[in-house]
């Protein structure tokens, strides 16, 4: 992945592949949980989140469930809403989250706007900024009923171009995240009967696109 682009880690507390496991006991909608985690954008609310994230499959769930979800594309999403929703979208109202030991992703952004007009692009994708998006704060930050409705609006025009697909051992997935959010169906009922050694398990790598790259549209 270093030809791609420069491979780093937010997190210092974990090592570089930072590892996704199974925890029954954990929020099911987060990492490692065992629910569905809507989909979204990896550092949402930190000012320069990961151009990348990318997901190695090293085991699959053994009871079979755990899809990835993938939806494409954010800026087509956001070109089908009507002005005066972007214009709600493109406001700082927006928060999720918390933001704590982070590493090389800027500062806390909050409240940050979903349509970050400010925001250049990368060089690969000029005048393309992240769409701040993540299904999680629809359930779990306190928005206004304006921003929370253009936030709603746009989760259905981006669930349009939703595919979800089985990673299997020793696939990758590779995301932009300025094109590209993505999520995971719960993991199979039962989780609690397979030991943790056999249960589901990914590893996680960021990236963040070269300066002086013109090719990582
Ligand atoms: O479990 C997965 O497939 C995705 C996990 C994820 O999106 C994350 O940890 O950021
Ligand atoms: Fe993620």
């Amino acid at each position: 992945m270093a030809e791609v682009a420069i491979p780093f880690s937010p997190f210092p507390r974990w090592p570089l592949w930072k590892d996704i496991g199974v925890k029954a006991d954990k929020d099911p909608g987060k990492s490692s949980g065992i629910g569905y985690n809507a989909f979204h954008m990896d550092l949402v609310n930190g000012t320069l989140p990961p151009d990348y994230t990318t997901l190695l499959c090293v085991r699959p769930d053994p009871l079979g469930g755990g899809r990835s979800i993938l939806l494409s594309d954010t800026h087509a999403a956001v070109a089908r809403l009507s002005e005066g929703t972007r214009t709600l979208l493109a406001e700082s109202a927006y928060h999720y989250g918390t933001f704590f030991d982070l590493f090389d992703v800027g500062e806390e952004y909050k409240p940050f706007p979903i349509l970050d007009r400010s925001d250049p692009g990368s060089p690969g994708s000029p005048g393309k900024g992240f769409v701040r998006f993540t299904a999680k704060m629809l359930e779990r930050s306190e928005l206004t009923q304006a921003h929370a409705a253009s936030a709603r609006e746009l989760a259905e025009e981006l669930v349009q171009g939703q595919v979800a697909f089985m990673l299997q051992a020793g696939d990758y997935l590779v995301v932009n995240q300025r094109r590209f959010l993505h999520g995971r169906e719960a993991l199979q009922g039962g989780q609690k009967t397979v030991p943790v050694s056999d249960r589901r398990l990914l590893l996680q790598l960021f990236l963040r696109a070269r300066a002086d790259d013109g090719s990582a549209a």
